[in-house]
């Protein structure tokens, strides 16, 4: 069972000093704010082998085919799902993803600790996540100015607007609202639309979870939504970059 009390650091593999060292702490990062502006499509395509609600989504992928078929299929991006015990990844699809493509990736974890920032530096991450439901104000902002100063960007993601008000800060770039509640699992387009007034005009808005349709999207784009960030619907397909062409075509 998922349990987000249960949420502890991983071991620090390396030194800091050594992550500092390595040739992808010193490239610039892409912008996914800017990637979004720009395009059409919206799509942040995720890399997911399984989740805690669903044990097997796709377990025979390589990451970095996936992520190149999302490219191809002109996404804005890709999330690479980098945590274990609940989804199967690691850090190192994340540097096998950041071989393969030349589009914003993101760390998709459980950021609790500002090693893990520094560690997704170092394995090719553009952006970071941070989730508001396990961290507090003060954590959120100190997590972003440290992204921030490392040249990547802040995906806040939000459930409520406890959540929003109480963590928004002027170094997150995007915010992100999950469809998903990570107690429930329950999933509804609803708070997307709900929050979507209450988030200011200048941030570039996420919807997160259970999207299956180009019709969740279209709707979801009357409430100012620019991302939109889909796992599921492609990764249970056999080619999820062809899933991803068809879906933004
Ligand atoms: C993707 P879906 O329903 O399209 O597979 O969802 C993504 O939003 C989801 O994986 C996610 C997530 C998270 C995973 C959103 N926030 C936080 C882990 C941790």
């Amino acid at each position: 069972q998922h349990k987000l009390t249960e949420i502890q650091l991983k071991k620090k593999l390396f030194p800091v000093s050594h992550l500092e060292r390595s040739p992808l702490f010193q490239r610039k990062g892409f912008s996914l704010s800017e990637a979004l502006k720009n395009s059409k499509s919206g799509i942040i395509a995720e890399h997911k082998r399984r989740s805690p609600s669903k044990h097997n989504i796709n377990q025979k992928l390589y990451v970095n085919e996936v992520v190149a078929g999302y490219q191809k299929a002109s996404a804005c991006g890709s999330s690479v799902l980098t945590d274990n015990s609940f989804f199967g990844g690691s850090l190192e699809d994340l540097q096998l993803a950041r071989a393969s493509v030349d589009f914003p990736l993101l760390r998709k974890d459980f950021i609790i600790d500002e090693y893990q920032i520094i560690e997704a530096k170092a394995s090719g991450a553009d952006v970071i996540l941070l989730i508001a439901a396990i961290l507090n104000a003060q954590q959120v902002k100190k997590f972003s100015k440290l992204a921030n100063d490392l040249g990547m960007e802040v995906l806040l993601e939000v459930h409520n607007e406890e959540e929003l008000q109480a963590n928004f800060n002027a170094e997150v770039q995007l915010i992100g609202v999950n469809n998903r509640n990570l107690k429930t699992f329950e999933v509804s387009t609803e708070i997307s639309k709900q929050l979507s007034t209450l988030i200011p005009k200048e941030i570039v808005k996420i919807s997160e979870s259970g999207l299956k349709s180009a019709n969740d999207i279209i709707e979801l784009r009357e409430f100012g939504y620019r991302g939109f960030l889909i796992g599921e619907t492609f990764m249970k397909t056999e080619n999820p970059g062809k899933s991803a062409q068809q879906f933004i075509e």
